[in-house]
């Protein structure tokens, strides 16, 4: 059995989650106790060298950060519709993927960070980070309703993750129609399953 080992608070392994789940790929999730440092442990080292979820094990094919995890599950699994085998979609729909390590970490992603377990880092920097991607995709997917093509890929799987949670970096989504109404159509989708909000007692932990 694939095991996925996850974190619940996480939005890098929530994406890919939901790959495996759009794929109807079966697994086990394997939650990794990331508050007691258990991420920097030799066992969970030799799995990631970074020390970080998402990690995929097939069977013993190990790949680490969500990204490449899920461009595995989509060439391995998939069909050619969540990740396309034409080169200039497949192009495409990588390009989105690198934005999930780029102005999402940095500007959602870290902001939600900050914010919920109260980190001290400014939070402003990061908010217009957030605001400025956002920006980009509102114009966007006011004329189109997938970041790629005509259907839903990995593109919009990889970055619904920290969109949906940006309220929990204190980034408003009211300003941004169609990008709700973008999350909509993907919460709509029979395999998917949201981030889990993060427990107030869990607020003063760290990862
Ligand atoms: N670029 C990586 C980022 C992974 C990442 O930042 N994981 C966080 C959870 S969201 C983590 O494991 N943090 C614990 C740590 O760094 O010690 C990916 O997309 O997989």
């Amino acid at each position: 059995m694939i095991k996925l080992y996850t974190h619940p608070l996480s939005g890098n392994a929530h994406r890919a989650e939901l790959t495996l789940r759009a794929l109807n790929v079966p697994h086990d999730l394997i939650v990794v106790d990331l508050a007691n440092k258990a991420q920097k442990q030799p066992e969970f080292l030799a799995l990631n060298p970074f020390g970080q979820v998402p990690v995929l094990d097939d069977n013993g094919t190990v790949i680490w950060d969500s990204v490449a995890i899920m461009t595995y599950l989509g060439l391995t699994y998939g069909d050619g519709t969540l990740l396309p085998r034409d080169p200039a979609l497949f192009a495409q729909v990588t390009a989105w993927l690198a934005k999930t390590a780029g102005p999402i970490a940095y500007g959602l992603g870290a902001a939600r960070r900050a914010n919920i377990f109260r980190t001290g880092q400014d939070l402003e920097p990061l908010i217009r980070t957030g605001r400025e991607f956002l920006d980009t995709i509102e114009s966007l997917l006011s004329t189109r309703e997938w970041l790629v093509g005509d259907h839903l890929t990995l593109a919009d799987i990889g970055c619904c993750s920290y969109v949906a949670s940006a309220p929990e970096g204190n980034v408003d989504l009211a300003p941004y129609p169609h990008v709700q109404a973008w999350l909509s159509r993907i919460e709509a989708q029979s395999w998917f399953t949201p981030l889990a909000p993060v427990p107030v007692g869990l607020r003063a932990a760290s990862t």
